[in-house]
């Protein structure tokens, strides 16, 4: 066996552990793509320090001051690469339907032969780099393995924080071990004697996913979702093609451990839609008294049914690939103290002192900042300093309120199950389902204002089905039957976990929250434990349970009567145009939406009543 030490950075042949299939592969990628060199990367200290300080030079990254925050960088993107690409990613399955209404489909031998034109030469005059890696802890029964191949060392980097990468990932796959395939480049290559540029990308992108061969290429991008393809390209959109057919749930949602003050604990998994808040409520400060909340995960959940009928989730990631702008001391203090160092920077401001900053973070801007393009800015400038959708990688180890158990190989029993979006109206702040039915109702038809994260018009009402529309890798109407099975499984082996409705993002007619959010959220989070444990009763509405009035704690938040009112308030002729949307959304998918949903759909017109 080859010693780690011996398989560094600089080695270009492949380890004599590595499985065949491997080995044929990366060599297939590499006679199509004509890199200059190939790296086998092991995920050393050593590899991960070469590969940054290769990047402070060609000028990728900057480092951060580091008396101020050490051995961490920022990186400025090509202005056009700055989110996910939603549409220039693609399903390629055989029959348009198995992608449904809401995935970009391709016939994938059409897509094959495009993606073979462009991939041919596209890494000439750079290293191709071979990222083995583990989706969850290595060895799990839970974890997967694939390999992505990338000509981007800040990708490398990046998959180093991420995921498990490096050479035991590698070790693990066995010729019988199932792996995901993951080709990715920026689609630049370089000419003999042509300089770099810091971020190299190409113009056309496409990010594909071949769920029934379990690969995925990606051309052009090097931003988060569309180039880090362990995140959402395969521990969602191929993991949840997996799941489907095995069985289990992969999803876009946070992991949190939550304790009462008399000592009970809860595990609760929430999906919410991209910035709508996961980072934040994994990360929770409650300013309640005696309660604590520990983080597990902070986008991604994968979860099982045990065999006592119990769902058990995994935190499938390594790091957080966090939202900058909004994070600060007041609002999320602990995302603030997992970076105090180790952290890379993705579309940040810099401050005259060489730190970082972005829209938020301090309530007025410090002075003599540089923008995320790396030109002057002062508050006149008349565009944010940090772009919205700019973003900090750093490895979920450092998070002061990280789980003990969160990387426990067989996962956490969880209680609740939270489903949210960004809404200015109509949306109350909390409602319990009634059923695990209608649990998956309110799942399947969260809509939520866009954010910057979706590379979209932001601001606009869409539907967002389990906060997982953009990232379901089948036909979604399928995936809520998936839904309703896995309750099936569950009460036929005990119970299911309760499931809840929450909006922190209601607005005021002057346009301010009506929520103060973040660490006072903890005071619905302490409702659910206390319906979870049958000591508090609700109010049945057409919208579910709601609590009565007296049982969220608004103790010291400065929500009035007259603002919990708004904050609860159903406006029926608004429900009832909701109801509507919701019809047209199911019809979407042309009669393939479970009859159970309908069934909901039909109570809550009967529970809204006629105009
Ligand atoms: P992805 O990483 O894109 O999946 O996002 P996420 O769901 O983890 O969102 P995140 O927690 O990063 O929050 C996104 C934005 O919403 C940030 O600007 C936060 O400051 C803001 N935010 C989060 N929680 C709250 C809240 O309770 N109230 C308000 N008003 N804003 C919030
Ligand atoms: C999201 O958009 O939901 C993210 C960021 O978590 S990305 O990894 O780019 O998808
Ligand atoms: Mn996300």
């Amino acid at each position: 066996m080859t010693s780690p030490s011996l398989v560094r950075a600089s080695a270009s042949t492949a380890p004599d552990f590595a499985d065949t299939a491997v080995v044929e592969w990366v060599q297939q990628i590499a006679e199509t793509t004509r890199p200059e060199r190939v790296v086998w990367c092991d995920g050393s200290v050593r590899e991960r320090d070469e590969l940054l300080r290769g990047l402070v030079r060609t000028g990728t990254l900057l480092q951060v001051n580091p008396d101020l925050r050490p051995y961490s960088f920022v990186a400025r993107s090509h202005p056009e690469d700055v989110a996910r690409v939603e549409d220039r990613t693609f399903l390629c399955t055989e029959r348009k339907a198995d992608a449904g209404p809401t995935n970009n489909w391709e016939e994938p031998a059409r897509m094959r032969a495009r993606l073979d034109e462009l991939f041919q030469g596209s890494m000439r005059g750079r290293t191709l780099y071979v990222v083995p890696f583990s989706i969850g802890p290595i060895g799990s029964p839970l974890a997967r393995l694939g390999v992505q191949v990338t000509d981007s060392p800040y990708v490398v980097v990046s998959m180093g924080i991420m995921t498990r990468m490096g050479a035991d990932a590698l070790r693990a796959i066995r010729p019988d071990t199932t792996w995901v395939r993951a080709a990715h480049t920026v689609g630049c290559p370089l000419e003999p004697g042509q300089a770099d540029t810091p971020w190299p990308c190409n113009a056309t992108k496409y990010i594909s996913h071949f769920p029934e061969s379990r690969e995925i290429w990606s051309y052009g991008s090097a931003y988060g979702g569309n180039a880090l393809l362990a995140k959402k390209s395969f521990a969602l959109r191929i993991a949840s093609v997996l799941a489907r057919d095995e069985g289990w749930l992969a999803e876009h949602m946070l992991i949190l451990k939550l304790t009462s003050p008399d000592g009970k604990v809860f595990h609760l998994a929430a999906a919410f839609p991209s910035a709508c808040g996961k980072t934040n409520l994994a990360m929770l400060q409650p300013t309640l008294p005696g309660w604590s909340v520990e983080t597990i995960g902070d986008d991604i959940a994968w979860m099982r049914v045990d065999e006592l009928g119990r769902l058990r989730a995994i935190n499938p990631e390594a790091g957080f690939f966090g939202v900058a702008p909004g994070t600060s001391t007041a609002t999320n203090p602990v995302a603030m103290d997992t970076m105090w160092g180790n952290t890379i920077f993705t579309n940040v401001a810099m401050r005259e002192d060489g730190d970082v900053w972005w829209e938020g973070m301090t309530t007025t801007p410090p002075s003599g900042l540089v923008d995320w393009q790396g030109t002057p800015w002062t508050p006149a400038s008349g565009r944010p300093a940090a772009h919205p959708n700019a973003r900090f990688t750093v490895a979920a180890r450092q998070c002061p309120t990280i789980a003990s158990d969160w990387e426990d190989p067989a996962g956490v029993v969880i209680d609740a199950i939270v489903f949210g979006g960004r809404r200015a109206s109509n949306v109350p702040l909390v409602v319990e389902a009634k059923s695990w039915e209608h649990g998956v109702f309110l799942g399947a038809t969260i809509s939520s204002e866009r954010t910057a994260a979706s590379g979209g018009t932001a601001g606009e009402l869409e539907r967002d089905p389990f906060a997982m529309r953009a990232f379901c890798g089948y036909n979604m109407a399928d995936y809520f039957g998936h839904w309703l099975e896995i309750g099936k499984t569950m009460r036929a082996r005990g119970g299911v976990p309760r499931m809840f409705q929450v909006n922190w993002f209601r607005k005021d007619d002057d346009g301010s929250f009506l929520w103060p959010g973040f660490g006072e959220n903890i005071r619905a989070l302490a409702w659910m434990t206390e319906r979870i444990r049958g000591v508090v009763r609700a109010r049945d509405t057409a919208l579910g349970l709601m609590p009565l009035d007296g049982d969220v704690n608004l103790d010291g938040t400065g929500v009035d009567a007259g603002t919990w009112a708004k904050l609860n308030a159903i406006d029926l002729d608004r429900w009832r145009a909701e109801a509507d949307s919701i019809e047209r959304f199911f019809a979407t998918f042309g009669g393939r939406v479970p009859e159970a949903l309908y069934r909901q759909l039909h109570r809550l017109r009967d529970a809204l009543g006629d105009p």
